[in-house]
């Protein structure tokens, strides 16, 4: 194939240079300024040729591609302000386009008129005041009118929530090669962070697990889809890790950079869900194609057809992989997926080393406790059923005790009253207060350390009123493991407290 390219060049360059010698000797025969002449003639017919074949391809091929341009076709925009930016580009093309047809048959059409001609000298002109004034004013005012224009737009579309009108904010942290995306959860509020507090493994935002809007902030995983509730105001604040990307949605025409060191935002307002937009773009032949073109069987284009979000910035060889699938749906579908979804902090920090509330309970773990605590034993005090071996034991799972001794630390309180209640609710039960250790350590203290356990468990009872004779306290020590003492994990749970009931 090259090699075939390789001699077309080959005889276009030879036939060039006979064509040369050609005219070269034809002058001669002639006279120099009669080829001269016929030569500019030719010249100045070819290029009025060409400014016609050139326009008609202009005009003709952005009529043949307008359909997969934004702004026409099926890519009308899918967000309130959207309509607004396409507008601005069209009036944007209709000036430039006026501009680019005339100065294309000026050009091409004066090299025609003036060629060189015999006999005909060119005229002097120093000064034209009404020229100037037109080549002035005319650019300027367009210019000015695009500007304002433009001006008027961009406020309006940062003006956006500023009348009081509810959003919904949505962070996106760019990072090589990945967008880290995080929803407010519950308060609307983004919670705070700082870069000093980033953790590749554990918290790679750096969020502020002290601040307590942090707390339940959803942060999506790497493949997640990204959703967005359709005719909702939606503040999308963007950020970066290292390098320079740039957020860019293009169906809602929305592109901001992300800039380390840089906060930006944007806000948008999804007025089309992905459904809608797949209705609109089935009535275009080309998107009732194939999806795979090599298998005629595939699904129409139209209903593979995705929002995305992309990177518009070439930040590395990962770039392409920044791209993410958004959806959007209508506001009760939003609103039922962000119910299901668990906050970063209680999925990945809550109880581990790394949080700065293990020693406290939130009200919500206080009041799902109570409800979890008050079930099992509604199950299993009911006098009706009967309690098969084991299931008559029930594991005080927020009882907690100063490491290394019996004392129990203030956060059991909680669980504690709730068992004064639930005796109180019952009052027939009779209940053995157990207590258990793990294997690590000498087996008598063991013992010794369970049995305390078990009776300062006794005493608080006690000392809420219930009656010492529905309740008796006997430690265990690592003798009744539940789980393997050999993990971390399974010695954390054979140091536990249990209930039996005795009787009910
Ligand atoms: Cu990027």
């Amino acid at each position: 194939m090259t090699f075939i390219v390789l001699i077309i060049l080959a005889l276009i360059v030879i036939i060039t240079i006979q064509i040369g010698r050609i005219s070269d000797l034809a002058t001669k025969i002639r006279g120099e300024e009669v080829a001269n002449e016929q030569q500019n003639n030719r010249s100045a017919l070819g290029l009025l040729i060409f400014l016609v074949v050139f326009l008609v391809l202009c005009i003709g091929s952005a009529w043949y591609y307008k359909d997969v341009m934004l702004g026409y076709g099926p890519l009308t925009s899918a967000s309130e302000h959207g309509f607004l930016i396409d507008s601005m580009f069209n009036w944007t093309l209709f000036f430039t386009g006026i501009v680019f047809v005339i100065t294309h048959i000026a050009l091409f059409w004066f090299s025609y008129k003036y060629r060189e001609v015999r006999g005909r000298k060119a005229s002097f002109m120093a000064h034209d005041t009404t020229l100037e004034m037109v080549w002035t004013l005319v650019p300027a005012v367009v210019m000015a009118f695009l500007v304002v224009r433009g001006l008027v737009d961009w406020n309006k579309i940062f003006d956006a929530g500023k009348n009081g009108e509810g959003y919904i904010e949505i962070g996106a942290t760019g990072y090589q090669f990945a967008w880290d995306i995080r929803y407010t959860g519950a308060d609307n509020k983004l919670g705070a962070k700082d870069f000093r507090l980033i953790d590749p493994a554990t918290n790679s935002l750096g969020l502020d697990w002290k601040d307590e809007a942090s707390l339940d902030d959803i942060v999506l995983g790497g493949s997640d889809v990204i959703m967005l509730p359709v005719d909702t105001l939606v503040k999308m604040r963007v950020s970066s890790k290292d390098v320079l990307h740039s957020f860019y949605l293009p169906h809602f025409r929305v592109k901001m950079d992300a800039v380390p060191g840089m906060p930006t935002y944007f806000t948008f307002k999804p007025t089309k869900t992905t459904e809608e937009f797949r209705q609109e773009l089935r009535k275009y032949p080309e998107w009732n194609e194939p999806y795979d073109p090599s298998d005629p069987e595939s699904k129409p284009r139209w209903k593979e057809f995705n929002y995305e979000l992309a990177c518009a910035e070439l930040c590395g060889k990962g770039h392409y992989s920044m791209r993410r699938i958004v959806k959007v749906v209508s506001k009760s579908e939003y609103d039922s997926w962000l119910a299901g979804q668990k906050s970063f902090y209680l999925k990945n920090i809550r109880g581990t080393e790394n949080d700065p509330h293990k020693d406290e309970l939130f009200p919500f773990e206080i009041e799902n406790r109570k409800k979890e605590l008050t079930a099992e034993f509604d199950a299993k005090a009911n006098p009706e059923t009967a309690l098969a071996a084991g299931e008559d034991i029930i594991i005080l799972k927020h009882v907690f005790y100063n490491t290394g001794s019996a004392g129990l630390r203030d956060l059991s309180k909680h669980e504690l009253d709730n068992v004064v209640s639930l005796m109180n609710k019952y009052p027939n039960v009779k209940l053995e207060l157990r207590g258990h250790t793990d294997n690590v350590g000498d087996d008598d203290l063991n013992m010794k350390l369970s049995q305390e356990r078990a009776d300062n468990v006794y005493n608080y009872l006690v000392g809420k009123g219930i009656s010492d004779s529905r309740l008796s306290a006997k430690g265990y020590g690592e003798t009744m493991p539940i789980g393997s003492n050999d993990t971390a994990e399974g010695r954390q749970e054979n140091r536990r407290t249990e209930l039996r009931i005795i009787s009910k």
